[in-house]
């Protein structure tokens, strides 16, 4: 057998790892009739801690949802969401921007974080969730309950890309793997 060198293996093995950390990027949001400036859900701004709840968000009152379509598809581990505070939320997840399952809801009267006082106004909020097993490309928040007037300044995530090589990429580590794999064998015989 032809033996590849070191220095393409090692070449493979972090061309899987540079892929795994890749960060999810929103490239598209959109929003329900009822929500006024959509765009700013997703813009990259995230507004300061006590910002009036419709300044630099996406808003609404009563029923409304955001979806955020991702570059790509990741198995999601974490969110960062800024929003009104004093209402509830509730983030979906789809493989195909159709069919939507829960992934978890946010309380916000009990994630205000420690060490922020504000009696209403937009607040940033960790959320934390076990990280899914499959790789989704579409993410819904909904409102679910609260005052009945909601806002989302910004949201962003965190999650392990599902990697679609290139070609080129997926020979060159198929080579790379196929390598180890003859290695692995060896040392089992
Ligand atoms: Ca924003
Ligand atoms: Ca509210």
């Amino acid at each position: 057998m032809r033996v590849l060198p070191k220095t393409l293996i090692a070449a493979a093995v972090f061309g899987v790892a540079a892929a795994a950390q890749a960060a999810p990027q929103v490239v598209q949001v959109t929003g329900t009739a009822s929500v006024t400036n959509v765009a700013a859900a997703a813009d990259g701004f995230v507004p300061t801690n006590g910002t009036q709840w419709d300044t630099n968000s996406a808003f609404w009152t009563g029923a409304g949802a955001l979806t955020f379509k991702l570059d790509q598809a990741y198995r999601l581990s974490a969110l960062s969401l800024t929003a009104d505070w004093n209402d509830f939320y509730r983030f979906s997840v789809s493989t195909d921007g159709v069919n939507f399952a829960q992934l978890v809801t946010v309380t916000g009267y009990a994630d205000q974080p420690a060490g922020v006082n504000v009696g209403w106004g937009q607040v940033t909020m960790p959320v934390s969730f076990a990280p899914t097993q499959l790789a989704y490309q579409y993410v819904r928040l909904q409102s679910l309950a609260g005052d009945g007037s909601y806002s989302v300044g910004e949201v962003s995530f965190s999650g392990t890309a599902a990697p679609v090589p290139e070609p080129s990429t997926l020979a060159f580590m198929a080579a790379g793997l196929g390598v180890v794999g003859f290695v692995a064998r060896r040392r089992r015989a």
